[in-house]
């Protein structure tokens, strides 16, 4: 029983105001100001007095470096550092923007680029380039948008010619900073067969190609083993290295590359790494997806070449933890699992994954289960692709980019691409049935008709030269943008055409190379932007442009992958040829005289290519494989009747091969 006296409100007491002024409130404002400030101490008012002035100045000074970062942001260009992203990763979906397309800022009259050369021109005589984090030359534009001017700004100590602060992309960097001391021009990278300039390239053998190819892995492995020893990334310009999952990545992605290509000396210090120094015991959130091509693929694939038990027992303990992943309401898994906890969780800001990361993890755990003749790993990732080959939503057997994990459904329906985050749900379908013996119909089924899908919606020719691209569709609106990652299409094509499929896919392998290669062609440094737009308008200006936010370069695998398929089954020399040429552009414009080689922000200047400082994983795992795969005339290094490579390059038998007797 409450006390009689006890008031059972709140009383509140609101603050007096002067009536004469009550609808007045900036006067009583100030008013009420003035009236704190006389009851401060002297003290308190000279503290406030001395601190303003110095605020004001702080200010002043730190308003540029705030208004380059906000010029970056809206450009949509790179940050100072970017958040690591992997290809298929979710970013938060931000309503009015089409996931995966960046908005383009409003077109504006501007200066266009002289005419195109023809698309079969002989390749530009290219400059060496200073790869160093500098401010961007002008006149190197889009064909629809202004180059953004990159101002050299100095700080207050500075004269004129010293010590720079450069804005880069709208990030303010000390120009000495991260990069140790570069030569003022690039060291000539002597590549075999590269003439002098003006005279006429001389035919270069495979011998002589494969040479050259073991020589670049070196070289990025030196830089690796010296600055990035047992850490996930190399950064070669700052001489140091990167973190993601903070698990030697580069190191297991290169394991089987260096095997394949006989670095014997290399192969047994990085298996020694693995033997003593590889623990997944570790409180450390990781990717699913990425974990599983790069870790459990490059462990599995480096076990079948070599027959060393380490390797498939360092499989089995990443698998093992990596399967509470799947412990979901519909059983679709989540993107990030903490390996030594056991835990699983979607991304902070949504509860769906990425199609393409969940249904791109099937030929590693189902060659799992293979191996230990334990179905758990199998049944889990079966499972997901039961239900996505049941699911509504599809568009002409095309699937949208995001899947929840409560409901089991897809999300944000209406948005088809071949390229993020939907790309590798395509390649698998293929490549699980390769790897079950072709017995396995619904998915050949899903492969097939998603194949008429994209003919039937993506597919379309370029102005002026017709080539063959894929775009991507957005609520029936179609989108002339293909991704550097959908160059993965031309190499699965070939290889289901290789495994029996309809002819006309491998005809359509040999137009979508030939686009993917003037990728690289086009481009002034002989490289491949990371995303293109086609012209479609008959008569008007160039084939391919390239946005300001999609000049970079990651040293991606996806062409130079499907020109090895390509090579494979039709024997033409001339995607080897085709090769070359982008392998010695990524010689002159992205090898680090110091060690490794550099993702580049422009691929357009010549001059000044950009470095961004960092080699992925994948360059050693893939780009490098994939381009000793295609220079060597022997169809038994890794037969494609025997082997599937899962989407990071890491090669996997065939069942019902048995895996090798332990060694
Ligand atoms: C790699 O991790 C894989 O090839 C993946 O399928 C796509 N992205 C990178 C290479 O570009």
């Amino acid at each position: 029983m409450y006390p009689p006296t006890r008031k059972d409100f709140v009383s509140l007491t609101l603050p007096e105001r002067d009536p004469r002024t009550y609808n007045n409130g900036k006067q009583w404002r100030r008013q009420s100001c003035w009236r704190k400030w006389k009851q401060l101490s002297r003290l308190q008012r000279s503290l406030v007095l001395v601190a303003l002035p110095l605020l004001v100045m702080c200010l002043v000074l730190v308003y540029p470096r705030l208004a380059g970062r906000w010029r970056g942001f809206v450009d949509g260009g790179a940050k100072e550092e970017p958040e690591k992203q992997h290809d298929h990763g979710l970013k938060p979906v931000i309503p009015g923007v089409v996931p995966g397309v960046i908005p383009e800022p409003p077109k504006q009259n501007i200066p266009v680029l002289p005419e195109a050369p023809p698309v079969k021109k002989p390749f530009p005589k290219r400059g060496p380039p200073v790869l160093q984090n500098r401010a961007q030359k002008r006149g190197n534009v889009s064909d629809s948008q202004v180059e953004e001017e990159m101002p050299v700004v100095k700080s207050r100590e500075q004269g004129d010619g010293e010590k720079p602060l450069v804005s880069w992309r709208g990030a303010i960097i000390e120009a000495d900073q991260t990069t140790d001391p570069q030569p003022s021009v690039q060291e000539k990278v002597a590549v075999p067969g590269d003439p002098a300039e003006g005279a006429t390239p001389k035919p270069v053998d495979s011998a002589t190609r494969l040479e050259a190819v073991k020589e670049a892995f070196r070289h990025a492995w030196k830089g690796y083993k010296q600055f990035a020893w047992g850490h996930d990334e190399l950064k070669p310009i700052s001489k140091s290295y990167g973190e993601w999952f903070n698990l030697g990545l580069t190191l297991i992605d290169a394991l089987d590359t260096m095997w394949i290509m006989g670095l014997k000396e290399e192969f047994s210090e990085a298996r020694a790494w693995v033997a003593t120094e590889l623990s997944f015991s570790k409180n450390i959130d990781v990717n699913l997806f990425e974990s599983t091509i790069r870790i459990l693929g490059g462990l599995l694939s480096t076990y079948h070449l070599t027959g060393d038990a380490l390797f498939l027992d360092k499989a089995k303990d990443i698998g093992s933890r990596l399967m509470p992943a799947f412990n979901t309401p519909s059983k679709i898994p989540y993107s990030d699992v903490n390996i030594g906890k056991g835990t699983a969780h979607s991304p902070r800001w949504t509860s769906d994954s990425t199609v393409a990361e969940v249904t791109s993890i099937q030929l590693e755990f189902r060659q799992l289960s293979h191996l230990t003749e334990d179905p758990r790993y199998r049944d889990a990732v079966d499972e997901v692709m039961r239900l996505v080959h049941k699911l509504d939503g599809k568009h002409d057997g095309l699937v949208p980019m995001f899947i929840n994990t409560n409901s089991g459904q897809f999300t944000h329906l209406g948005v088809y691409t071949l390229g993020a985050r939907a790309d590798s749900y395509y390649e698998y379908l293929l490549k699980q049935w390769v790897q079950g013996g072709k017995k396995e119909t619904e998915l050949l089924e899903d492969y097939l008709k998603s194949m008429e899908g994209v003919k039937n919606n993506l597919l379309k020719k370029s102005s002026p030269s017709g080539l063959t691209f894929v775009g991507e569709l957005s609520h029936g609106h179609f989108s002339p943008k293909m991704d550097h990652l959908v160059c993965f299409l031309p190499g699965t094509l070939a290889l289901g055409a290789h495994n029996g499929l309809p002819g006309d896919h491998m005809e359509l392998a040999k137009q979508l190379m030939e686009t993917c290669y003037q990728m690289y062609v086009q481009m002034e440094t002989g490289l491949s932007p990371e995303i293109v737009h086609f012209n479609m308008q008959a008569g008007e200006g160039r084939d391919v442009d390239v946005k300001l936010a999609d000049r970079h370069n990651l040293l991606r695998p996806e062409t130079v992958e499907s020109l090895f398929y390509l090579y494979r089954f039709t024997q033409d020399r001339k995607y080897q040829d085709w090769g070359w040429e982008i392998f010695k552009n990524f010689n002159k414009y992205t090898r680090v005289p110091s060690g490794g080689y550099t993702s580049i922000n422009n691929v357009r200047d010549t001059e000044y290519p950009n470095p961004r400082d960092k080699m992925e994983s994948f360059f050693l795992g893939e780009t490098l494989k994939y381009f000793f795969l295609l220079f060597s005339d022997d169809p038994e290094l890794i037969n494609l009747d025997k082997y599937v490579f899962n989407t990071e390059a890491h090669p996997l038998p065939i069942w019902p091969n048995q895996p090798p007797a332990e060694v």
